[in-house]
C-alpha cells in the first residue's frame, strides 16, 4: 500500500475565526486544488475556525454536559466539512467525510478509543477520508471538544504515516520575530510565552494546544512539520516531505 500521510488544515485557514461561520471558499477550492495533486495515500484532517469554536463557547461545552450544545457544536463543524468535502469533490478528489462525532470515545478529553479501520480501507481504495476538529462523548464529562490536532497525533500514532504536515496561517513557530527551523521538548520553556492563542474565538488553545500534540507525537517517534498553508504551493512541498516551515522532532 502507498505511504500514508496525514495532512491537517487549520480552521484559521478554512475560514474567517472572527466571523461566525464565515467559510474562506476559495481558499478552501485553491488547497483542494493543491490537494489533488498531491496522488493517494492522504488522510486529511481539518481545524473547526468559526464552525465549531463559536458554538462550544456559546454552550460552555468545556464546563459542562449540554445536549443542545452536543448537536449544534457537532452540525456546524459538519457544515464546515461539507464545504470541504464538496471543494475536493470538485477538485478531482474522491473525498469522504468522517466525523469523530460518531467514531471517537474520550475520557476526561483525551483519545480512548478511535475506529482507525475504516479509515484505512478508505485510503486503500484511493479514497481521502476527511475529518476534523468535532465534539465527541466523553467517558468522564458526558462530552468534550476533540481537536484537530488531538485527531492527527492519535492517528500518527495508529498508522505511523511517512508524513505528518500541519498548515496553519502562520509560518511556523515564532520565536523572536523568526521561524524556527526545528522545535524539540527542551525548546518549549524558552519560547512557551510566545505560543500565543490564535486570533478569534479558540477553544482549543492555538499554537500551545498544538506544540503540546506534536511533542508528545514526537516523543513516540514520529516528527510532523508546522507551516504555512495560506501560501500557495505549501501543501504540496510539504506532502513531499520538503522542510516548509518548523520540524517538530522525534526519536531518532
Ligand atoms: O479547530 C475544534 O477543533 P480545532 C473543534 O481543530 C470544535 O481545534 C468543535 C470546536
Amino acid at each position: 500500500m502507498t505511504e500514508i500521510r496525514v495532512l491537517k488544515v487549520g480552521g484559521s485557514v478554512l475560514t474567517d475565526k472572527t466571523r461566525l461561520e464565515s467559510a474562506r471558499i476559495e481558499e478552501i477550492g485553491r488547497i483542494a486544488a493543491e490537494i489533488a495533486g498531491c496522488g493517494p495515500g492522504l488522510i486529511l484532517v481539518h481545524g473547526a475556525g468559526s464552525f465549531g469554536h463559536f458554538h462550544a463557547e456559546r454552550y460552555r461545552l468545556a464546563e459542562r454536559f449540554d445536549p443542545e450544545g452536543v448537536l449544534e457544536t457537532h452540525r456546524s463543524v459538519v457544515r464546515l466539512n461539507d464545504l470541504v468535502v464538496e471543494g475536493l469533490r470538485r477538485a478531482g478528489s474522491s473525498p469522504v467525510p468522517v466525523h469523530p462525532l460518531s467514531s471517537v470515545l474520550l475520557k476526561d478529553g483525551r483519545i480512548e478509543a478511535m475506529e482507525v479501520g475504516p479509515i484505512l480501507e478508505m485510503v486503500k481504495r484511493g479514497l481521502i477520508p476527511v475529518l476534523h476538529g468535532d465534539v465527541s462523548m466523553d467517558l468522564i464529562r458526558g462530552a468534550a471538544i476533540v481537536s484537530g490536532d488531538q485527531l492527527v497525533s492519535h492517528l500518527a500514532r495508529a498508522v505511523k504515516p511517512g508524513i505528518v504536515a500541519l498548515g496553519t496561517a502562520v509560518d511556523g513557530v515564532i520565536s523572536d520575530g523568526k521561524v524556527l527551523p526545528m522545535v524539540r521538548r527542551a525548546d518549549i520553556s524558552r519560547i512557551a510565552s510566545e505560543l500565543g492563542p490564535s486570533a478569534g474565538v479558540d477553544v482549543t488553545g492555538g499554537m500551545g494546544g498544538k506544540m503540546r500534540e506534536l511533542l508528545d507525537l514526537a516523543e513516540g517517534g514520529v516528527s510532523s512539520v508546522i507551516f504555512n498553508a495560506s501560501r500557495p504551493g505549501l501543501i504540496e512541498r510539504a506532502l513531499r516531505g520538503e522542510r516548509v516551515g518548523t520540524l517538530v522532532e522525534g526519536r531518532r
